[in-house]
């Protein structure tokens, strides 16, 4: 079988399952292209390199499964950048495959040539330049195994223009890249972890995203409820406990309810699996569960000690450990412990003022999330409105809830939706945004409109960069600066204006029916809630405090 380099890109892609990508093609990529037009891959055309990015994004994090974008020479390969580390941050299985200049160009400033290797290099699990079509065999096996094996997360190919012509003659393709298996996990720390948690008068579980890569909900659950162990989760392990799960306290750390702050703080063993201890889950660091023994559970070695001395670290697959250690695990309820989780529970709960208002953040979650079914895929933006959903949305299922966690990259909630909606068309696809963010990637709206993507967008406008108002309210004496917009920005005529559906929820006369009728039209639709700018996240850890210091957001002020 005769090839060139851009067919066998393509043919590979298939191999390990890739039938939709997105990018935007380029002069250094149009082999590549011109091999696309030949082939049944789809191809989604972004309208920025960081929209297809994130489009990927949302296929891999709602799908489990990595996702391809692609991106030509120079400002292609720069747009993707972002995209590529958010991937980083938050371990997704993403390949970028970027054009280059031709192999004799490089190093002479040709035309769009821009050093890709040597920008990825610390925003990508690896990467690869490749020199030869022969390479290009063992590469692609190599780029999905590394992106997919153990902790995921992004892997750049680099394929030069002269490459993707290149030909080659090959009997057969190679075959498709399996993971690593991940590393087998000693008995005898097995056997020390089962004692921590037999003889742990007050443990608790703090859950991550590691969970949901693994797919290890159910063990979770498992176990949980063998042990009677309450579980907290950090922003982005939401969802592999359901929301009503009796021993489930919701997220920890900066905008943490205080029933799921305050137990931390007594518990006498944490165990943490597939977390990293990020500074907005723990607060100051050297005062998180400052009584707690940590049993650290993690695919990745590097994380155990990174930021807590664990007093038993294990590098293993979640699910494995889960299910290896539950034998192991007695059943004794805690009484008093959960007794108190409760009592907590009731004493210092959730307080969502406005959940009745559909144009208040807490009220529009409520009645979406009432509307959508339960398994909906919600996407958020970066900031208080991503903070709002992470609090009260009511998430059930694994891969339900896509957000940018440890980059925070405003601009990934639509393309992360369109992704999601493209791989999952038969599921409903929210994204919650806000008007700071929206404007970063709004572009994507010409895609959503393109492809009829299934994705209601519902924009929470206070038209303010909210959460540097609220930062600059409660932590910089009230000078706001730089955080409003002077602007009067028509969101929904700039929906219309990219052929999609728009209502503002500020102008009729039933908001909720409105809103009910917006979320059951099929295609694309921009809900525009206008919202107030006073509105804040509460409570909150000031940066830098520790947990227990949260503000605001006390019960007697429920509103
Ligand atoms: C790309 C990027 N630039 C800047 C920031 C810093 N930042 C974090 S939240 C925020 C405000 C977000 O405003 P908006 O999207 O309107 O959401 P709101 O907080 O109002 O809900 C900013 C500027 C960021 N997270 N990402």
């Amino acid at each position: 079988m005769k090839l060139n380099g851009a067919e066998l890109i393509i043919k590979m892609l298939q191999r390990h399952g890739v039938s939709i990508v997105a990018g935007i093609p380029g002069g250094a990529s149009l082999p590549l292209y011109d091999a696309l037009s030949q082939s049944d891959l789809r191809h989604v055309l972004a309208r920025h390199e960081q929209g297809a990015g994130f489009i990927a994004q949302g296929m891999a994090r709602a799908t489990g499964r990595p996702a391809v974008c692609l991106g030509t020479s120079g400002p292609g390969a720069t747009n993707l950048l972002t995209a590529i580390a958010d991937a980083k941050l938050d371990s997704i299985p993403l390949v970028a495959i970027t054009a280059q200049v031709s192999r004799k160009m490089i190093g002479t400033d040709a035309f769009q040539e821009i050093d890709t290797y040597g920008l990825t290099i610390p925003i990508t699990k690896h990467n690869f330049q490749v020199r030869s079509i022969g390479e290009l065999l063992e590469v692609l096996p190599d780029a999905f195994r590394i992106a997919t094996s153990g902790r995921p997360g992004p892997v750049v190919v680099d394929v030069p223009k002269d490459v993707q012509t290149e030909t080659i003659d090959i009997d057969a393709l190679p075959d498709a890249a399996r993971p690593d298996r991940a590393p087998s996990i000693a008995r005898e720390d097995l056997k020390r972890a089962a004692e921590l948690i037999n003889t742990a008068q007050r443990p608790m579980l703090l859950i991550g995203a590691g969970i949901i890569a693994a797919e290890a909900s159910k063990d979770l659950l498992r176990l949980m409820d063998r042990a009677s162990i309450p579980a907290a989760s950090t922003l982005l392990g939401l969802g592999a406990i359901p929301n009503d799960h009796p021993l489930f306290i919701g997220m920890v750390g900066m905008h943490a309810a205080r029933y799921t702050n305050f137990p931390l703080e007594e518990c006498d063993l944490l165990i943490g699996i597939g977390v990293r201890f990020d500074d907005r889950a723990t607060g100051k660091a050297a005062e998180f569960c400052p009584n707690a023994k940590i049993l650290h559970i993690d695919i990745d070695p590097s994380e155990l000690g990174k930021i807590k001395n664990p007093s038993l670290g294990v590098t293993a697959d979640a699910g494995e450990f889960l299910r290896t250690i539950a034998p192991l695990i007695e059943s004794r309820p805690s009484r008093k412990w959960i007794g108190h989780i409760a009592m907590l529970r009731g004493r210092y709960p959730l307080v969502t003022p406005g959940a009745s208002d559909p144009l208040r953040p807490y009220g529009i979650i409520r009645y979406a999330a009432e509307m959508l079914p339960s398994d909906a895929i919600v996407a958020t933006d970066v900031g208080q409105h991503q903070m709002w959903v992470a609090q009260a949305y009511p998430f059930s299922h694994p891969r339900q809830f896509l957000t940018s966690g440890g980059l925070g990259t405003m601009g990934f909630g639509l393309p992360a939706a369109i992704g999601a909606a493209l791989a999952m068309p038969d599921r409903e696809v929210v994204c919650f945004s806000g008007d700071g963010s929206l404007l970063m990637n709004i572009q994507e709206l010409a895609t959503a409109a393109e492809e009829n993507v299934n994705v209601k967008i519902i924009l929470l406008n206070n038209e303010h960069l909210g959460l540097v108002r609220q930062q600059q309210q409660l932590f910089y004496g009230e000078r706001f600066h730089a955080s409003k917009f002077h602007a009067n920005t028509d969101f929904a005529a700039i929906a219309r204006g990219f052929d999609i559906n728009a209502i503002d929820l500020g102008r009729v006369e039933d908001p909720i029916a409105s809103l009910a009728e917006a979320l059951a039209t099929p295609g694309p639709y921009l809900i525009n809630v206008p919202i107030d700018a006073e509105e804040n996240v509460f409570p909150m850890v000031p940066p830098g405090g520790a947990n227990r210091d949260m503000i605001g957001g006390e019960a007697d002020e429920r509103a």
